[in-house]
C-alpha cells in the first residue's frame, strides 16, 4: 500500500485567485484584479437586496485596438463607434459568464454593465469601474481622468463583477503619469489638467454631445484622450 503523501494545504484565497485569473483570461480579459468592496472610493448604487453578501469586487479589462485608435483624427468615426460597442459587448459577456462560473462554485456574483448610465442628470453608473480598477491595482487615475494601466495606458475598457468570493486585496499603484502630458493637447476643448480632479466635465460632455449629433453617432464618445495614452512603457 502507498503511504499518504502529505500535501501542503493551499490558502483558499490564493486558490480562488488562481482560479479567477485562469477563468477570466480564458474568457478574454486582458487584465484581472480584485479588491474588497469597502476599499472602493466611490458610491455603489445598488439596493440592499442587490448588494447583499457582496464583499469583493473583480475588475476586468479588455484592450482596445491600436489600429482603430490610430484612425481617429479630430474625433470619433464609425470604426471607433463599432469598436466601442464591441468592447462593451465583450466586457458584458466576460462579466456575465464569469459571474455564472462564480455562482457555480457556490458564491454570489453580480455583473455590472460596462457602459450603463443610471442617472442622465448626474452622469453616473451603478459604480465607477475606474475606481474599482484603481483599488484592485490595475492602474491609476491619470491626468486624462481615465484608468491608466502600466501595460496598455488608457487604451482599455473596464467592467466589474461584485462577489461574495473571498479574494486578495490588490495593491493600488501610485500616480504614474510622471512628466507625461500627451493627453492635454489631444483634447480639442482643453478639458484635461495637471490632475484628474481638474478634468472639466461640462467641456468634455458638451464636446461629446456635439459629436453624437453632428457625426450621427447617437453615442457620447470621443476617444482622443484614449488614443493619446498608449501607456508609460510606450511613451518612454
Ligand atoms: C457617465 C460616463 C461618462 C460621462 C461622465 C464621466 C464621469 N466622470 O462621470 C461622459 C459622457 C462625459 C463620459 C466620457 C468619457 N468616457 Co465615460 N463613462 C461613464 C460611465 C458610464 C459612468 C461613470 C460614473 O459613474 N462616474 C461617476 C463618478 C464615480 O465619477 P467621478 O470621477 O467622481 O465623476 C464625477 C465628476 O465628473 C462630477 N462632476 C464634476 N463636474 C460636474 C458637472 C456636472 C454638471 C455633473 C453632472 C457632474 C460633474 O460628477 C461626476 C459624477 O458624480 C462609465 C462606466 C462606469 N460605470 O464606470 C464610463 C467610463 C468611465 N467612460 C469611459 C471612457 C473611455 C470615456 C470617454 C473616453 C468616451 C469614449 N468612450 O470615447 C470619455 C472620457 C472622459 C474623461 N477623460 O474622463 C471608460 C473609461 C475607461 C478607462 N480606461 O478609464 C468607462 C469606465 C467605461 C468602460 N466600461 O470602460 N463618460
Amino acid at each position: 500500500m502507498r503511504p499518504d503523501i502529505p500535501t501542503e494545504a493551499q490558502d483558499p484565497i490564493d486558490a480562488n485567485w488562481q482560479w479567477l485569473q485562469a477563468t477570466a483570461r480564458a474568457l478574454g480579459a486582458a487584465l484581472v484584479g480584485s479588491t474588497s468592496l469597502e476599499r472602493v472610493d466611490r458610491p455603489v448604487h445598488l439596493t440592499p437586496q442587490e448588494r447583499a453578501g457582496l464583499t469583493h469586487a473583480i475588475s476586468l479589462a479588455v484592450r482596445l485596438s491600436r489600429a482603430v485608435l490610430d484612425g481617429l483624427e479630430d474625433g470619433p468615426n464609425l470604426i471607433y463607434k463599432w469598436h466601442y460597442r464591441q468592447a462593451n459587448v465583450q466586457l458584458d459577456k466576460i462579466a456575465f459568464l464569469l459571474a455564472d462560473a462564480i455562482q457555480e462554485r457556490g458564491y454570489r456574483a453580480l455583473p455590472i454593465a460596462a457602459s450603463q448610465t443610471i442617472d442622465w442628470q448626474k452622469q453616473i453608473g451603478h459604480l465607477s469601474h475606474r475606481h474599482v480598477a484603481a483599488a484592485s491595482g490595475l492602474g491609476w487615475i491619470g491626468r486624462n481622468n481615465l484608468l491608466v494601466t502600466p501595460q496598455y495606458g488608457a487604451q482599455v475598457r473596464l467592467v466589474t463583477v461584485l462577489t461574495s468570493m473571498p479574494l486578495p486585496q490588490g495593491q493600488p499603484l501610485p500616480f504614474g503619469c510622471g512628466e507625461c502630458r500627451a493627453c492635454l493637447p489631444a483634447c480639442p476643448v482643453g478639458a484635461l489638467g495637471e490632475t484628474p480632479s481638474e478634468w472639466k466635465y461640462e467641456d468634455c460632455f458638451r464636446l461629446l454631445d456635439s459629436f453624437a449629433r453632428k457625426r450621427n453617432l447617437g453615442l457620447h464618445i470621443c476617444g482622443l484622450c484614449v488614443k493619446a495614452c498608449p501607456g508609460p512603457q510606450k511613451l518612454r
